[in-house]
């Protein structure tokens, strides 16, 4: 069913023997365009007719009242609501040790730089409706936001026919146990032009973030810039790097896991040891048959982004998840910890054999969200940092403006600029590189 791909011996590049599932989010691009300008132009009319259009919900308001949040809350059951509110807690921990210190740099006596940390205004959170429901992914982007000081938090997800065109119950849920009061019906690339434009109903954001299908990819690409966005979500993807100490039940629940949300979604094990790789491939066999979304997870396993890939030995093997850069990296061998601690590319490691990507997922109190497609080589998952914006605070005297002022002058003028150099030049008396009026 897994397919096996043999690097041992081998000297290339180890990017090109593990294909990754192709999303053409540019295409889609062009498709939302004029659904994106008809937002823009007559707002929350064409939200209405756009989600009857999508959703088959005719929406008398777009924003959900605050009473239906009330019920999802106490309609919830409580042991899904122990779990959310443990999951908040933890997360609650980690983001909070996040937050950044404003910081003065004494550059010279008399000129200082200050940095400041800034929370973005206003965010819009996209939560997917349909088939990918998760609670988790509301908590996994409120709280960083929250923690990074941002006061004013909208959440969108799409109306659910089956839910009286209300978003589905569990999200509304997890909203009102974070405070979230601000919370629309409206789903697609639609809700992400609401976000970006502004209505009359809902106010516009400076940046849009969290998971959604094609098309909300696609608005975001589209209106990045008028808004800010968080990194593109592709599908799930699990590389676990394990020698003989693996335990192969484990690698195969784990492997299952993540296959487990989509048909494309990628999982991938790294090991040098051949009976290892027998043993989970027989473990998965056994899963997967059990599993409920069997069929699922069997494409997802069957397909060229899944696979087992065999390594000479380790280093070869983290040659292999470096070059690899997975959005999830589990590590299951002897000396796990120092093996971790060299990875250089993934978007979140997980250590040893009891902290499987599940842990993660809900309640490990790390965040979920994270960078696919090989995208863990430049950008790390969301964190408080992804709200907040580093604004330097520059304050000289004049002392200090005169010490440098021969400096400034000569690299405005290298730099054919000398109007840079006459406004440090008026304030000091210097000869600037133009005429002095
Ligand atoms: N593994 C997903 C997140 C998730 N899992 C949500 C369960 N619910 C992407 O990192
Ligand atoms: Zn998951």
């Amino acid at each position: 069913m897994i397919s096996r791909i043999d690097l041992r011996g081998s000297q290339g590049d180890p990017r090109e023997a593990l294909p990754r599932a192709e999303i053409d989010v540019a295409d889609a691009t062009e498709r939302v365009r004029p659904l994106c300008e008809d937002v823009r132009h007559r707002g929350t009319e064409a939200l209405i007719e756009l989600t009857e259009r999508f959703d088959g919900v005719r929406l008398t308001d777009i924003r959900v009242p605050g009473a239906a949040l009330e019920t999802a809350l106490a309609e919830l059951d409580p042991a899904v609501r122990a779990a959310l509110e443990e999951s908040i807690h933890r997360a609650r921990k980690v983001h909070h040790e996040q937050r950044r210190r404003t910081h003065t740099t004494q550059v010279v006596p008399g000129g200082t730089v200050t940095e400041k940390w800034i929370p973005v205004n206003r965010v819009g959170l996209y939560v997917p409706g349909g088939r990918a429901v998760y609670p988790s992914s509301v908590i996994m982007n409120v709280v960083p936001a929250q923690e990074a000081g941002v006061s004013s938090l909208a959440v969108t997800s799409p109306p659910q026919k089956e839910f009286g065109g209300l978003p589905h119950p569990t999200i509304l849920a997890a909203c009102a146990l974070l405070g979230v009061e601000e919370v629309y019906a409206v789903g697609g690339a639609q809700a992400v032009a609401m976000f970006a434009h502004g209505t009359a109903d809902c106010e516009r954001v400076d940046m849009v973030t969290g998971p959604g299908n094609i098309w909300v990819a696609a608005a975001k690409r589209l209106l990045k810039g008028v808004i800010g966005i968080d990194a593109e979500a592709g599908p799930t993807e699990i590389a676990i790097l394990a020698d003989s100490t693996a335990n192969p039940d484990y690698v195969a629940a784990d492997l299952i896991s993540q296959a487990e949300h989509d048909v494309v979604a990628a999982s991938v094990l790294v090991t040098p040891d051949e009976a290892l790789a027998e043993a989970v491939t027989e473990r998965l066999a056994v899963r997967v048959a059990a599993t409920k979304h069997s069929d699922r997870v069997r494409e997802a396993l069957s397909g060229p982004q899944s696979g087992i890939v065999l390594v000479d030995d380790l280093e070869q093997g983290l040659a292999v998840v470096d070059a690899y850069a997975a959005e999830h990296l589990e590590i299951m061998t002897a000396d796990a910890p120092a093996w971790a601690a060299r990875v250089r590319n993934a978007g979140a490691v997980f250590v040893g054999d009891h902290s499987p990507v599940s842990l993660g997922d809900y309640a490990a109190g790390s965040n979920h969200v994270l960078p696919t497609g090989g995208c863990a080589c430049h950008t790390g998952g969301l964190s408080v940092q992804t709200f907040l914006r580093g604004v330097h605070i520059v304050e000289y005297d004049r002392d200090a403006l005169a010490d440098v002022a021969h400096h400034v002058i000569t690299l405005a003028e290298a730099e054919d600029l000398p109007a840079h150099g006459e406004a440090v030049a008026a304030r000091t008396g210097r000869a600037g590189g133009g005429a002095t009026p």
